[in-house]
């Protein structure tokens, strides 16, 4: 399905260039800025967040894969693959989310809090020669000392200290993939604690929680190598009635030790929004992590889509000034159709939703809103929203060497059949 050719769309980027530019945009800045703001592709979308350590059954904690649909990578030579394809179908060079899980061992049992970087040496060497940054989790989920519901706020010592060791080691791994790839690694903290029904205290997990928090924030290690963060959530499957580490919890720890918050587009009630949260984190903080996702009814963690809230989310990380201060990264998976067109669907519409907001003409509505004139703002708006920003989208998509429009879905055909349905 190959709608586009080259003289097609220079000539639909050409006209859409000059009707910017009588906004006050030049769409060529626009590209060239969209290439230094790259989006963390999360790699658990490929094997539905099981990881390598034959952990079978739910993931634990509400993180929940739906589908069954064929094709799933089974180890990291076959996870590293399937990205190296999507990533052939993105536009711009971009950073890889690594989860403690996904350590390769080489059949040998290593425990979560005997990891060390070693484990991770193919991911970063693979890093390497594709030449971009990683990032990383710990797993405080799917897994035997996980199963009572605490992890780091438990009140037994032993299951308590296996999960702080867990995270230290996490911050030495997050700390040596940053030095070796020269590109500081996120590495962020999202514990499952929390009850299914109504907890008799909820101080005591808390207190415990903050005091582990402070164990593995111990140490100091280099910003330049690891970015620490902390992750938030209002409620999952199995923790209905209280998540230890909640929205308020989490916002008093950053501010309180300078760490850095993740806001995860699935975490808060459902008619709440992200988006409006990013400018009273940046009123007190000057770093964020986001966690991209598209959350229908619950934190499903569906695929990403150019729909309001992403685009809510990229205009306010624009009109908040903060597009370089924000660490962008894609949080969902969808077992229920092909993995790769979930991740090459999700990671295009992240970065549409980018250049939208880039394309904004923000300064036209500022300055209607300065002047008190909230009709001219509200009307701008509206007119802004149909712009000719396809145009600019396609030509960077040609730019960077990737399928314009819905060619990709080819390469993805193939792929499937050549690669992925042979893997049953
Ligand atoms: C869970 C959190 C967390 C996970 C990943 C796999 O609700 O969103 O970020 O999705 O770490
Ligand atoms: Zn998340």
């Amino acid at each position: 399905m190959k709608v586009y050719d080259e003289k097609k769309i220079n000539q639909c980027y050409f006209i859409a260039k000059e009707v910017y530019s009588e906004y006050g945009v030049d769409t060529e800045k626009v590209i060239n800025k969209m290439k230094n703001i790259p989006v963390s592709i999360h790699c658990w979308q490929g094997d539905d967040v099981t990881g390598f350590e034959g952990h079978t059954g739910l993931s634990g904690g509400g993180i929940l894969a739906t589908g069954n649909y064929p094709g799933r990578a089974r180890n990291g030579e076959e996870l590293r693959r399937d990205i190296d394809k999507a990533m052939s179908l993105i536009p711009g060079s971009h950073r890889v989310n690594l989860h403690a899980i996904y350590a390769e061992t080489n059949g040998k049992k290593v425990e979560r809090d005997q990891l060390t970087a070693e484990y991770f040496k193919n991911w970063i060497d693979w890093a390497k020669s594709n030449g971009i940054g990683l990032d990383f989790n710990p797993t405080f989920f799917s897994h035997k000392m996980a199963d009572k519901g605490y992890t780091l706020s438990s009140a037994d010592e032993k299951t308590r200290n296996f999960w702080i060791e867990h995270g230290k080691r996490c911050r030495e791994i997050g700390e040596e993939m940053g030095k070796q790839l020269g590109s500081a690694c996120v590495n962020n903290i999202w514990i499952p604690d929390g009850t299914k029904d109504i907890p008799a205290s909820r101080l005591n997990s808390r207190k415990i929680l903050k005091d582990s928090l402070d164990k593995i924030f111990e140490i100091k290690h280099e910003s330049k190598y690891i970015l620490d963060s902390i992750e938030c959530k209002l409620f999952g499957i199995g923790s209905e009635s209280y998540v230890v580490g909640s929205h308020e919890f989490y916002m008093g720890y950053a501010m309180k030790n300078d760490v850095m918050l993740c806001l995860d587009a699935g975490h808060f009630h459902p008619t709440e929004t992200v988006s409006d949260k990013i400018s009273s984190i940046f009123t007190f903080q000057d770093k964020l992590l986001l966690h991209v996702s598209r959350p229908v009814r619950w934190d499903s963690d569906h695929v990403v889509l150019f729909n309001d809230e992403t685009i809510a989310i990229l205009q306010e990380a624009k009109r908040c000034d903060a597009l370089g201060n924000i660490n962008f990264a894609l949080d969902f998976f969808d077992a229920s159709i092909n993995r790769i067109t979930a991740w090459v669907t999700g990671t295009r519409a992240f970065l549409k939703a980018l250049m939208f907001a880039m394309l904004e003409p923000t300064e036209l509505i500022m300055k209607a809103e300065s002047e008190g004139n909230f009709g001219n703002r509200l009307a701008l708006m509206e007119e802004f929203k149909t712009l000719p920003f396809a145009a600019v989208w396609n030509r960077y998509c040609q730019e960077n060497s990737v399928p314009v429009g819905t060619a990709w879905l080819d390469d993805i055909d193939k792929y499937e059949r050549e690669v992925l349905f042979k893997r049953i």
